[in-house]
């Protein structure tokens, strides 16, 4: 039986989550021939890094990732550490020959992005970008729909993704915890952590965004820096709006914020195409609701749509309960873990790779333009 001795690059949320897919794939995936295996974890604090390895299970441990690319029983890298050391890591692991699962965003800009894709085609090795929401059954189903031809001509994309936990000027930048409100360490605020995730999955169900105009804002100029102590000025964008044109002439509308009071994460989506209509929302995330103009009028209206049948062609659903019963949102990792060990299986690319991941990152780059520069910006 083939392994993939992983070796985890941080031990924090997404640590957590990848650490959990990789644990379970083999039982409800059992019929793949690659068994991710924890072989080791690794992060700065030794004291920390043992004990997540001791909880979750990893062989050993590492304080340097370097020491740990160096390993020959390492095959796989996953990059959980924050977007500002993405790209030194996967180059590193590139040349080393290792496959590598990073998590999103790809990196803090394009240009870094290119050299990532670069680095990985040139290597050769398997990658992937951990945009879990695509694997989420119900988005998975969409994607089908969609490519079925039932929507028919798309004209309007619209998605959300809103948060509140920063609303309060008491919350710190910086440091293990709040490393995402840290420009130097993230890169962007919401753009590249929440709307990434929006544009990800609008580009795989839509295709490419031609050009865009958006704003953003930064309510809360200073905040405390978690290692200085000092008040410091905050460098993200706390929310952002987006209006953009598909190339298939559709239009799109996009918001993410950190400030939508009563939001914890609601990401949502609607798709309205000339025949039907489909629509999506996290907190629900079983339901899909499938509005169909060509049904009878009498009984035309919007189904709801419960994503959770065997015999009905609902993704990944099988692998689980019974009809009628839930998963939730640590699967979508575990169903991307599964596609990776698939993909590998069968010498295809994981989706999404770096390459599509950075159509991403060009988005969210020329978001930022537009909404410095006041102008429509041109994807690419
Ligand atoms: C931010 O709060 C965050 O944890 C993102 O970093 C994740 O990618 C998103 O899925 C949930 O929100």
């Amino acid at each position: 039986m083939p392994k993939l001795r992983i070796g985890m690059v941080g031990y924090g949320f997404m640590g957590r989550a990848h650490t959990n897919a990789y644990l379970r794939v083999p039982q409800f995936f059992p019929e793949l021939k690659y068994k991710p295996v924890l072989q080791a974890a690794c992060g700065r604090d030794k004291d920390n890094v043992k004990a997540f390895a001791d909880q979750w299970g990893y062989a050993s441990c590492e304080t340097d990732w370097r020491a740990l690319l160096d390993r020959d029983d390492i095959d796989a890298v996953d990059i959980c550490a924050p977007n500002n050391m993405h790209k030194e890591i996967a180059l590193a692991a590139a040349a080393k020959g290792k496959a590598i699962l990073c998590e999103k965003p790809l990196s803090m800009n394009t240009a870094d992005g290119e050299e990532m894709v670069a680095a990985v085609e040139k290597a050769g090795v398997a990658n992937t970008i951990w945009y879990n929401y695509r694997r989420v059954p119900a988005v998975t189903l969409a994607k089908q729909i969609i490519d079925s031809g039932k929507l028919g001509k798309i004209f309007h994309y619209r998605a959300n993704f809103l948060q509140d936990w920063c609303i309060s000027p008491d919350v710190p930048q910086g440091g293990a915890s709040n490393w995402r409100l840290d420009v130097a360490t993230a890169g962007s605020g919401v753009t590249g952590d929440l709307l990434a995730h929006c544009i990800d999955t609008a580009l795989w169900l839509n295709g490419g965004i031609a050009d865009l105009s958006a704003m953003t804002e930064t309510f809360i100029k200073e905040r405390k820096h978690a290692t200085t102590g000092e008040m410091a000025p905050v460098g993200i964008d706390d929310a952002c709006a987006m209006m953009c044109r598909f190339k298939n002439g559709s239009l799109g509308l996009f918001e993410s914020t950190r400030y939508a009071c009563g939001h914890k994460a609601l990401y949502t989506f609607e798709i309205n195409g000339a025949d039907a209509s489909i629509r999506w929302d996290l907190h629900d995330l079983h339901r899909l609701e499938f509005f169909d103009h060509n049904d009878e009028s009498r009984l035309r209206g919007w189904r709801s749509i419960h994503v959770s049948d065997h015999g009905g062609g609902h993704p990944y659903m099988d692998r689980y309960w019974v009809p009628g019963l839930q998963i939730g949102y640590e699967h979508s990792f575990i169903h991307h873990a599964a596609e990776f060990m698939k993909a590998l299986e069968q010498g295809e690319p994981c989706h999404p790779t770096f390459r599509d991941a950075l159509e991403t990152t060009k988005v969210c780059d020329a978001l930022l333009q537009s909404a410095a520069e006041r102008k429509w910006v041109a994807v690419n």
